[in-house]
């Protein structure tokens, strides 16, 4: 199973959106396998952005998600990079389709509401970075086994 790293940015929170979300996360099948909340440190934020810097929207989007308290989650699942990708939508939601996160919940161009990891190896960074070890829980879902199908072992 592939884990992603989603951020609930500080408009998800300010606006209340958190629960409907993360639901949406939950009602796909998705599983939580970490969970907190956290105000990113500049220096944090720096470290996640770094691909961007240099470029002009770089300090309004470091202020943007050092405003506030964020969401940050481990989500884990089949495709989970993938699966999380195409939920959140077109990066602004004055693009996004109707059905995204992005494309239901937003229309700002730089209020954008939620990031989920681009790769699994962004995965893998993203979650050394905003995580420790023992932060990320390994459990067993009880609705797992409607959720796939392990009659063959593997989940189908
Ligand atoms: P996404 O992968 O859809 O989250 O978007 P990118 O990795 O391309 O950009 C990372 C963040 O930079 C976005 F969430 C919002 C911000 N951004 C801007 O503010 N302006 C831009 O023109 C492009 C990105």
């Amino acid at each position: 199973m592939e884990r992603t790293v989603v951020l609930l940015k500080p408009d998800a929170v300010q606006r209340g959106l958190v629960g409907r979300l993360l639901a949406r996360f939950e009602e796909k099948g998705l599983k939580i396998v970490a969970l907190k909340m956290a105000v990113l440190s500049r220096a944090l934020a720096e470290r996640h952005y770094a691909p961007h810097k240099g470029k002009d929207f770089y300090e309004p989007l470091i202020r943007f998600v050092t405003s506030g308290p964020m969401v940050l989650a481990v989500l884990e699942g089949k495709g989970a990079v993938a699966v999380v990708r195409k939920m959140m939508g077109a990066t602004f939601g004055s693009g996004a389709e109707p059905g995204t996160l992005r494309g239901d919940f937003g229309i700002s161009n730089r209020f954008n509401l939620v990031h989920g990891s681009d790769s699994s190896e962004a995965a893998a960074h993203e979650m050394a970075l905003f995580f420790r070890p023992e932060e990320l829980l390994d459990w067993q879902p009880a609705a797992w086994p409607w959720i796939y199908d392990f009659s063959s072992g593997d989940a189908v």
